[in-house]
Parts: C-alpha cells; sequence; structure tokens
C-alpha cells in the first residue's frame, strides 16, 4: 500500500493516459467480483523482479518510455514499433477476464487492451510462420532477478498462429481503467485466459514470427513441470500440487477448476485431433 501514490504518478504521466477507461467488451462477463485493486497491484509473478509476491515497489524501476517493440522473423517486412504509436494505431476495448495461475491462485480483473489478432495482422506474417515468440525486457541493472544466472533470462513464450488470432488472445495495456502499472508488465502484456498464468508474458520488447516451436523460460527451467500448451485443466495435477481448486486472491474464496479456466466455448476446438500432445502442463 505505501508504493500507490507512486504508482499513480507514473500512470498520470503515460503518454496514452487519455485513451482510458476505454469502453467494455459486453461479451466477457464474470462469475464472480472483480478483484480489488490493491489486492491485485501487491500481488505479483515478476521473476524479474524477484521471486517474491511483493514486487510492485521493486518494478517501479523499470522505465517504460521509450519502449518500443521489434516484429521480426517470418514476416513480409521486419519494423520496430514505438509503444505509443502501436496503442494509438489500435482500438482499445476493456475485458473482464480471469487469470488463473499455476501456484493456484486466481483473480479476476478488468484489463485493457487489443485483441492479438490485430497485431499478427500488422505484422504481416508469411504463409510459413507457424509460432510465435515472444520476449520480456533484458537488463539486469534495473532488474535485479536478472542478475541470477540460473535463469534462462530473458523470459520467453510462445504460442502457435491459431491461438494467436483466437478471439480470447489479448495484448494488454491498461488496468483497472488506467494505464498498466509496472508490476502488471507495463508497457504491454499477453492475457491468455485459457491457460496458466506464466504463458501471459510481461513487458515484451519482440515478437518473432516462427516455424519453430518456442522453448518458454518455465519449460526451459523445468519441462517435466511446464509445458508448451499449459492448458487449464482440473484434472491434471502439476507434479507437485494438485490443480482441482483455486484460491481467488483477496476474498480466499475456494472455487473448482474449470477445463479452460472457463473459456472452452471459444478454444476447446483448437486442441481437436491433438491428443497425443501434452495439452495440460
Ligand atoms: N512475465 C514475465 N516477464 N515474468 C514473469 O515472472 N510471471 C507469469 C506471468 N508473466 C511472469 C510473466 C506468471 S507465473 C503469472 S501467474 C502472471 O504473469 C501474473 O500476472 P500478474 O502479476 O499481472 O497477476
Ligand atoms: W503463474
Amino acid at each position: 500500500a505505501a508504493a500507490l501514490p507512486r504508482l499513480a504518478q507514473a500512470q498520470e504521466s503515460d503518454p496514452t493516459a487519455d485513451l482510458y477507461p476505454a469502453p467494455q467488451d459486453p461479451r466477457f462477463t464474470l462469475d464472480r467480483p472483480v478483484t480489488e485493486e490493491a489486492v491485485a497491484s501487491n500481488y505479483n509473478n515478476f521473476y524479474e523482479f524477484g521471486s517474491s509476491k511483493r514486487v510492485a515497489a521493486a518494478a517501479q524501476r523499470l522505465e517504460t518510455r521509450p519502449w518500443s517493440i521489434v516484429v521480426d522473423g517470418m514476416v513480409e517486412e521486419e519494423r520496430t514499433i514505438d509503444i505509443d504509436e502501436l496503442v494509438r494505431a489500435m482500438t482499445l476495448e476493456e475485458r473482464l477476464y480471469r487469470l488463473r495461475c499455476v501456484e493456484a491462485w486466481a483473480m479476476a480483473v478488468p484489463w485493457t487492451g487489443f485483441p492479438l489478432a490485430d497485431l499478427v495482422e500488422m505484422a504481416r506474417p508469411l504463409s510459413s510462420a507457424r509460432y510465435l515468440r515472444f520476449e520480456t525486457f533484458m537488463n539486469p541493472d534495473v532488474a535485479s532477478g536478472q542478475r541470477q544466472s540460473w535463469y534462462p533470462w530473458p523470459y520467453v513464450e510462445g504460442v502457435t498462429m491459431e491461438e494467436a488470432t483466437n478471439e480470447l488472445a489479448f495484448l494488454v495495456t491498461g488496468i483497472y481503467g488506467k494505464p498498466l502499472d509496472e508490476q502488471f508488465g507495463a508497457p504491454i502484456r499477453l492475457a491468455l485466459p485459457w491457460k496458466y498464468g506464466f504463458k501471459s508474458i510481461k513487458s515484451i520488447v519482440r515478437v518473432t514470427f516462427t516455424d519453430e516451436r518456442p522453448v518458454s523460460f518455465w519449460e526451459e527451467l523445468a519441462a517435466q513441470e511446464y509445458g508448451f500448451w499449459a492448458n487449464v485443466n482440473p484434472e491434471v495435477p502439476h507434479p507437485r500440487w494438485s490443480q482441482a481448486t483455486e484460491r481467488m486472491l483477496g476474498t480466499d474464496e475456494e472455487r473448482p477448476t474449470v477445463i479452460y479456466n472457463g473459456y472452452g466455448e471459444w478454444v476447446a476446438s483448437l486442441y481437436e485431433g491433438m491428443e497425443g500432445e501434452r495439452l495440460f502442463m
């Protein structure tokens, strides 16, 4: 809570602050209350700033302007896009999404952003591209966690082209009707609500279109525990704990976990005929 005044200041100086709040997309509704801002803002996973959940203060050291994103690999033309130009080129909307961490805590938050499919369209990928590989910034001077050399920095994540262009895949630039606070992965992060939270990579600096399946940060670290697909499923336990239930941040309410985190109507068809894959870890 002590960090809150500084957060507010950072958001006011955001050059895109005038775009918030954005209109809410009525297709996405919640079956539970929105997690309180003060709760969600002070319980984060952002290993660049340490392995504790209390990284909000440390994350303020991240300079989010100027910020650009490299779009490269199998695209018609590689380019570097300034974050403010990107955000102003897109139509922002607010979406109420749930987030389910692999550690079994969950939250429900109003993200603001635009469909990942809009970035894919802008990037003009070649037909040979099959995956998107995302990379987080690398700056050990600012992010003390990145000085811990046993981690495979920078943080990397990936999705298939089909997943990237699914309606639910969302690039997030704001939360609670304001630009993102640093600890949420400012200035731009993913939200893939049907997958465990670690897929929702923060503070993105590079998006690469490729025909090779990316190896993610957590997969590189512990492939037996964290796979490429990481779709939520109550029946597939983590090797060290059950995934049958989840605990809501703030209220500590226990809820049964739902397959695809309850988003099956949007995404289940993506995985038809893929029974041989480890879809749920
Ligand atoms: N992205 C980066 N770059 N570094 C991280 O440590 N943690 C992931 C994901 N994205 C992480 C990341 C995990 S495990 C989760 S659960 C979510 O971010 C947490 O998002 P939140 O802090 O906004 O709730
Ligand atoms: W997580």
